[in-house]
């Protein structure tokens, strides 16, 4: 006798749902602030794709995933993202983080659009993003080579995220190394781990490169952001403390 289970998201979407979100512009961006450790000060932003489909959200790892079964609409999909991120980005300032997914560099058409549409671009920074578990090193790298023409500094997304892989080739091009959430879950359950994330904050300051921990959400979060000595925080800390950065530091 099988188990029954719920269909997943990936197992409801299909092509003509990406489609239809896309045509109908079914998505709007959460930019996410990123906090200074140094002043409080907001030093940017991550600009984060958010869907709906039939009057419901769903979250953005489904449709991705669905979406980069077929190329051409995986790169529809986020070229309309970043063209949305691009002109709603806070008006403030500030750094601003999208993501990309090395798979949409996969041939010059593609990349001659995205050097076209961050040529004039001020302040920003590309998060490499594997969306899937299907990463391909030649591509990846082509990618950063690509990244790195432009100018553009690069952020390695995620790490320490069991489910997204790591690339040491990433870790040496990128400006910013940005750790994924689940840092402060595996802390809270044994605060050893973060010995490990020591000796990656000690690597980046060695090498000049800057560190962000995601998800800090709660006062706890922020008290170990601190004691690790990361150079930015991201999250809705301050948000949901209602307080203003410096208030919290
Ligand atoms: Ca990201
Ligand atoms: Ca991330």
């Amino acid at each position: 006798m099988s188990i029954p289970t719920t269909p997943t998201y990936e197992q409801l979407l299909n092509y003509d749902d990406i489609c239809n979100i896309i045509e109908t512009q079914s998505f709007w961006v959460e930019y996410e602030p990123i906090i200074d450790m140094k002043n409080g000060d907001i030093y940017g932003y991550e600009a984060l794709a958010r869907f709906v489909l039939n009057g419901k959200q769903i979250p953005p790892t489904p449709i991705l995933q669905v979406a980069h079964q077929v190329k051409e609409l995986f790169f529809r999909l986020e070229r309309a993202l970043k063209i949305m991120q691009l002109a709603h980005r806070p008006q403030e300032g500030g750094m601003l983080f999208v993501n990309i997914d090395p798979h949409n560099f996969s041939d010059s058409e593609k990349i001659a659009y995205w050097h076209d549409l961050f040529e004039e671009v001020q302040d920003i920074c590309i998060e490499v993003t594997e969306n899937t578990d299907d990463m391909q090193t030649t591509l990846l790298s082509h990618c950063l080579d690509e990244i790195q023409k432009s100018g553009i500094p690069i952020a390695q997304d995620d790490i320490g995220n069991d489910k997204k892989p790591f690339c040491f080739d990433l870790t040496k091009r990128a400006q910013f190394l940005k750790f994924d959430r689940t840092w402060l879950s595996k802390i809270r359950a044994c605060e050893d781990y973060q010995e490990i994330l020591k000796g990656f904050l000690a690597f980046a300051k060695a090498q000049g490169k800057k560190s962000v921990l995601e998800g800090v959400e709660s006062e706890e979060d922020f008290r170990i952001a601190k004691s690790l000595g990361v150079d930015f925080v991201q999250g809705y800390i301050f948000k949901h403390l209602n307080l203003t950065s410096k208030d919290a530091l």
